[in-house]
């Protein structure tokens, strides 16, 4: 069987332990499950659209001393393999890839907290979490949904709040996802970032990182970092802007990956009846909990 033909269009959600998952992640989940980690690796771990590639490419630069050279050495998801994916046309799984590389190794997941392998914890491996505010998570991941051709169709606009809401998504419930970190993140030493945080004050949350890596960096390499991860500077660069996936899979003529890059975009989608109504639903789905998330500046 061709690669190709191993891409299912608009294939199904299948529950693991009650999260919808792409069925060719579900299937394999029993292989990452059994995942062990090194205590070396790190962990990015995201709600899908919540600035995963950003933090990703900022880990790989500080890694590398701000080289861009080095960090252009190979796509995202070969540089830093995505946990849970399985096999994709050009890109082994992430547990195939895992096996080919030496620790320290950096891993991306979108795994809620309880779905991802007890090796990590168990070794107290470093995790960065990355989280970003409800709704304009909800407005990149309606596009993105439509572009990403394996998932299913997000239908209208209307259609696709109300599953959101209702976590009737790829890697399930926002609300869910974004609280088991967070309640978690003191006890495992999970640096929580957000991604308003960081388009607030780039400087500042890549400084952070650099230290939660026990990193030193001097301030002309950070300044670069800062500027290499740029939204525009990402956009145009070939190795993390996600050009490397094939149609079958994301259809950037819908929709680019490196599509606005902005904090309160939501203003641009929600009427203001949706607006109060997913505000609502809001505040009794996050009532025992107060995360600091901002919607706009
Ligand atoms: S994925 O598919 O879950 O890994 O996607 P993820 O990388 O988490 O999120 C994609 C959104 O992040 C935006 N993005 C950025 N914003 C600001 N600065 C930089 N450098 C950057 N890189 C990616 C990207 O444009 C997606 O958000 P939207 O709102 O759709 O533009």
């Amino acid at each position: 069987m061709s690669d190709d033909q191993e891409v299912k269009i608009r294939g199904p959600l299948v529950p693991v332990k009650g999260i919808p998952l792409s069925e060719h992640i579900a299937n394999h989940y029993s292989n990452v499950l059994a995942f062990c980690p090194d205590p070396s690796d790190l962990l990015i771990a995201t709600y899908p659209k919540a600035g995963t590639t950003w933090v990703q490419e900022t880990v790989d630069l500080l890694l590398h001393n701000g080289n861009i050279e080095i960090c252009k050495r190979a796509s995202t998801p070969i540089r830093m393999p995505f946990l849970e994916n399985s096999k994709r046309p050009g890109i082994p799984s992430g547990i195939d890839l895992l096996k080919t590389m030496d620790p320290p190794r950096v891993i991306k997941t979108h795994l809620p907290f309880q779905l991802i392998p007890k090796g990590f914890w168990e070794n107290k491996c470093k995790v960065i979490y990355v989280a970003r505010n409800a709704k304009d998570n909800l407005v990149s991941y309606f596009h993105f949904d439509q572009m990403n051709v394996t998932h299913p169709d997000p239908g209208p606009w209307e259609h696709y709040v109300q599953k959101f809401m209702r976590g009737q998504v790829a890697w399930g419930s926002w609300y869910d996802h974004v609280k088991s970190y967070w309640e978690e993140r003191e006890k495992r030493n999970i640096l929580y970032l957000f991604y308003e945080d960081m388009k607030e004050n780039p400087q500042r949350e890549v400084e952070r990182i650099m230290r939660y890596l026990d990193l030193s960096l001097p301030d002309d390499v950070i300044s670069r970092i800062v500027e290499l991860t740029s939204f525009e500077n990402m956009k145009e660069n070939p190795m993390a802007n996600y050009s490397f996936m094939p149609r079958c899979i994301f259809d950037q003529s819908l929709c680019t990956f490196m599509r606005k890059g902005q904090v309160g975009d939501w203003m641009n989608h929600f009427t203001p009846e949706q607006s109060a109504e997913f505000d609502e639903d809001y505040q009794k789905k996050m009532k025992h909990v107060y995360i600091p998330f901002r919607s706009h500046f």
